[in-house]
C-alpha cells in the first residue's frame, strides 16, 4: 500500500474500532441531473472520500467488524471499454483492491443481492438516512431480506444508528495532512482575494470579480469553488446569501466577497469587505472598524475550552457597543443583547466548522450545552453588520453590508489563522488599493 491508501485504511481502522460491532454503510454521492442529456458536475460524497480516497459514483463502501473475512469491501461499477470511451476510465472490481487496499469489490449491480448477507446478525448498522439519498430505498430493502430470514435463525439489526458521533467525530478532528492541505487552500484562497482586490475597480462587474478569483482558484491547483462564490456590491453586500450577478461596481461603495477554494476534497472558507474607489467613506470605515473590533476580539478568545457560543456573544457584545456608539442602535448594552435588538443588523451566527464540507459535520452541542473548542477543530469567524435600504437608522448608514471571515485552527494553546495573510485592517487595504 501507498501512503495514501495506508492512511484511508487507517481511517477505516479507526471508525471500525470506534463503533464496536456493527456495520458502516456509505454511499458515494448520487449524480444530479442539470438539464436534458447534462449533468451538475460530479463531486464525491465527503463521507465516502475520506474512508476510500474514491471519487466515481454508484459505489457503495461496507465497514465490517462482524464478517469473518471482510472488514472494507466496495461496490463499485464494473469496467466497461464502451461506457469508458464515453465517461472516462473506471476503476473496476480489480482495481478497487489493487488501488484501495479494499478487501473484496463487487459489481454495484450485485449490490442488493449481496447486502443482506453483511447485516445478518448484526444489531447496529450505522448508517445516515432521510437525506433523500436513492441508497435509503437499497438499505431498507436489504433489512427486510433480512428479516425475512429469521426463520433460519438468522438476526436482524435493530438500530440504524446515525454516524456523527462515530465518523463525523473522526471528519471533526484534523490530522496534520489534512491541516496541510487547509493551509495550501488558504494560500490558493487568499491570492484569489488579493487578485480581487488588484481587479474590482468602479465599471466592472460583480462576476468578472468572481471569475477573476476563479481563475486563481484553477491556476492554484483546486478543483473548484469550496461554495458558490458570493461578490455583492453596494447594497447587494447586505443580502446574506446573494451569489455574484451583473451588477456594475458603483463609485464609493463597498464590495463584499465571501469566496474560498477547494483543494482534494478541502474548503477554505473566506470574506473580505472592500472600498473598490480605494477608500472607506467615513460611515463605511466606522462600521468596518466595528466588524473588525469583533473579529478580532472573537479570534483573541478562541482557545481550547471556549465555545462557539461564547465567541457568538463576543461579537455581539463589540458589535452591540459599536452599534450604540455610532446612533445605530440606542439604549445600554444590556438590553440590546438581551432584546437581542442587535439582530437587525447582525443576524447570522459568528462561526461553523469547516474542513471537507465547508459547513463541516460535527455536532455544536453535546447534551444540550455548546461543545468546549479542542485542538484539531476548524472553524470560521466571521462577524458582519448588515444595515439594510430600508432600515430604521440615519440614510448616511443604509446599504452598506460588511462581513470580515478568517478560517482558524484550535491548538493546544490557542489557534492558528489558517488565513492571517490575507489583509483585513482598513488601513492596510487602502494601501492596497491605492497601489493598483
Ligand atoms: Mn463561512
Amino acid at each position: 500500500m501507498n501512503s495514501a491508501m495506508k492512511s484511508f485504511a487507517a481511517r477505516r481502522a479507526r471508525l471500525l474500532e470506534a463503533i464496536g460491532p456493527g456495520v458502516v454503510l456509505v454511499p458515494s454521492a448520487p449524480v444530479f441531473p442539470r438539464n436534458n442529456d447534462v449533468e451538475h458536475p460530479y463531486r464525491q460524497d465527503s463521507d465516502f472520500f475520506y474512508l476510500t480516497g474514491f471519487d466515481e459514483p454508484e459505489s457503495v463502501l461496507v465497514l465490517t467488524n462482524q464478517h469473518p473475512e471482510h472488514r472494507a469491501v466496495l461496490f463499485v461499477r464494473p469496467r466497461n471499454p464502451e461506457r469508458e470511451i464515453w465517461d472516462g476510465p473506471r476503476l473496476g472490481v480489480e482495481g478497487a483492491v489493487a488501488e484501495l487496499g479494499v478487501d473484496a469489490a463487487f459489481d454495484v449491480a450485485e449490490l442488493a443481492e449481496k447486502l443482506p448477507d453483511y447485516l445478518g446478525d448484526v444489531d447496529r448498522v450505522h448508517v445516515r438516512v432521510g437525506r433523500g439519498h436513492p441508497f435509503d430505498a437499497t438499505v431498507f430493502r436489504a433489512l427486510d431480506v433480512v428479516r425475512g430470514r429469521s426463520r433460519r435463525g438468522i438476526r436482524a439489526p435493530t438500530e440504524l444508528v446515525d454516524p456523527v458521533r462515530s465518523l463525523h467525530e473522526l471528519r471533526l478532528r484534523k490530522d496534520t495532512d489534512e491541516l496541510a492541505t487547509m493551509r495550501r487552500a488558504a494560500e490558493i484562497t487568499r491570492d484569489a482575494h488579493l487578485e480581487a482586490m488588484r481587479v474590482a475597480k468602479p465599471g466592472r462587474r460583480e462576476i468578472e470579480v468572481a471569475a477573476e478569483m476563479e481563475r486563481v482558484f484553477r491556476l492554484g491547483g483546486s478543483e473548484r469553488p469550496a461554495y458558490e462564490s458570493i461578490v455583492g456590491s453596494g447594497p447587494n453586500a447586505t443580502i446574506l446569501h446573494y451569489r455574484a450577478g451583473k451588477r456594475v461596481l458603483g463609485e464609493g461603495e463597498l464590495l463584499l466577497i465571501d469566496a474560498g477554494c477547494e483543494l482534494d476534497y478541502y474548503a477554505s472558507d473566506v470574506t473580505r469587505t472592500f472600498p473598490v474607489s480605494g477608500r472607506f467613506s467615513p460611515e463605511q470605515r466606522a462600521l468596518y472598524d466595528v466588524t473588525l473590533a469583533s473579529q478580532q476580539a472573537c479570534l483573541d478568545a478562541t482557545k481550547p475550552g471556549a465555545t462557539l457560543d461564547a465567541l457568538h456573544d463576543v461579537a455581539v457584545d463589540v458589535i452591540t457597543r459599536g452599534l450604540i456608539e455610532l446612533g445605530l442602535l440606542s439604549g445600554s448594552v444590556a438590553e440590546n443583547v438581551e432584546q437581542q435588538k442587535y439582530r437587525a443588523f447582525y443576524m447570522h451566527r459568528t462561526s461553523h466548522w469547516l474542513g471537507m464540507d465547508v459547513h463541516d459535520v460535527g455536532l455544536y452541542y453535546d447534551a444540550g450545552k455548546p461543545r468546549p473548542l479542542q485542538p484539531g477543530f476548524v472553524l470560521t469567524i466571521e462577524p458582519g453588520v448588515y444595515v439594510g435600504a430600508n432600515a430604521d437608522v440615519d440614510p448616511k448608514w443604509r446599504g452598506i453590508g460588511i462581513r470580515i471571515e478568517d478560517d482558524v485552527v484550535v491548538t493546544e494553546t490557542g489557534h492558528h489563522n489558517l488565513t492571517h495573510d490575507i489583509p483585513k485592517h482598513a488601513d492596510e487595504i487602502e494601501r492596497i488599493l491605492a497601489d493598483r
